[in-house]
């Protein structure tokens, strides 16, 4: 069967409730796409978000799903992935939710190498709660919190993830499907934590920061002589304040957490003592 044929298996039949011109339906179509050409069972899959537009994804799905608390979809898929290794663990959110809220937990992941996808939808807005600056949201914008101007600058996410240890980072756009599609294929195929921060407008509160015409124009593929495994140069890309560069900007290999608990266990049981006695003999 063809990668195509089995795109609808994916799709609960829950229709998406995102506003009319929402760059999440595109996100959605990559990202159900990307499952399709992996292949994976449903069964395999569990996709797990915090709170927002961007969350609730996973309804629309038909794979296990866990629509978390607002911020903690990080440490819930962490929590996943430990309780069962052989789910292929994506996680979907907003930049509020993993940037604000959740900020505290995305350097921990990204560190500690869990072996998840992280996508990361970046409107620049808080899009549900209906329009309130995020971490994302350019210096002296005007939104419902900030009438006479932002005074913060934003946060660079794709570079924040590099520095913080991910990976794999990479940075897409809602408009580009089938680029999107690829740069979560290889994500989800990367054993280690994935970070995919996805440029999207919210057609109802931030069509400013996020705006697509704008985009398209300022956007460059990655070129291909890029270094991936180059971390400064990586950074350099993601940092470009001229051009917006789209594609894989870092990824190396390194033991997730995973592997690290597996030696650990190895470790615990060559140790492990074989008579109560020996056992007690230790704390005389
Ligand atoms: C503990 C807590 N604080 C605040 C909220 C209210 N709230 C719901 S969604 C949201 C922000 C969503 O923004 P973002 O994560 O960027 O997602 P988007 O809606 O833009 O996709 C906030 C503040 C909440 N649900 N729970
Ligand atoms: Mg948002």
């Amino acid at each position: 069967m063809e990668a195509q044929d089995r795109f609808c298996e994916y799709l609960s039949g829950v229709s998406p409730v995102w506003c009319p011109g929402c760059g999440y339906y595109g996100i959605l179509a990559a990202l159900v796409e990307a499952f399709a050409e992996l292949n994976l069972p449903t069964k395999e899959l569990a996709l797990i978000s915090g709170i927002g537009c961007a969350s609730r994804l996973p309804y629309f799905v038909k794979t296990y799903g866990f629509h978390g608390i607002h911020g903690r979809a990080l440490p819930i898929a962490q929590g996943v992935k430990t309780a069962n290794p052989d789910l292929t663990v994506v996680v979907v959110g907003g930049d509020g939710d993993g940037l604000a809220i959740g900020g505290g937990h995305f350097p921990h992941v990204a560190r500690n190498n869990v072996d998840l996808t992280y996508l990361l939808f970046n409107n620049a807005i808080y899009g549900m709660t209906k329009g309130q600056f995020s971490p994302t949201t350019s210096l002296f914008s005007t939104t419902k919190t900030s009438p006479f101007g932002l005074p913060g600058d934003a946060i660079n996410p794709a570079a924040l993830a590099i520095m913080y240890g991910a990976s794999y980072v990479a940075r897409g756009f809602s408009v580009k499907k089938e680029h999107l599609r690829d740069l979560i294929i290889q994500g989800m195929r990367h054993p280690g934590f994935s970070f995919i921060e996805i440029l999207t407008s919210c057609s109802s509160f931030n069509t400013i920061d996020m705006n697509v015409a704008r985009i398209i124009k300022d956007q460059t593929l990655v070129d291909k002589d890029h270094d991936t495994e180059d971390r400064m140069a990586a950074l350099r890309l993601a940092s470009d304040e001229k051009q917006i560069h789209l594609g894989v900007y870092y990824q190396s290999r390194r033991p997730s957490l995973e592997d690290k608990f597996k030696e650990m266990q190895r470790l615990a049981q060559a140790k492990r003592e074989t008579s109560l006695d020996a056992l007690v003999k230790r704390y005389l």
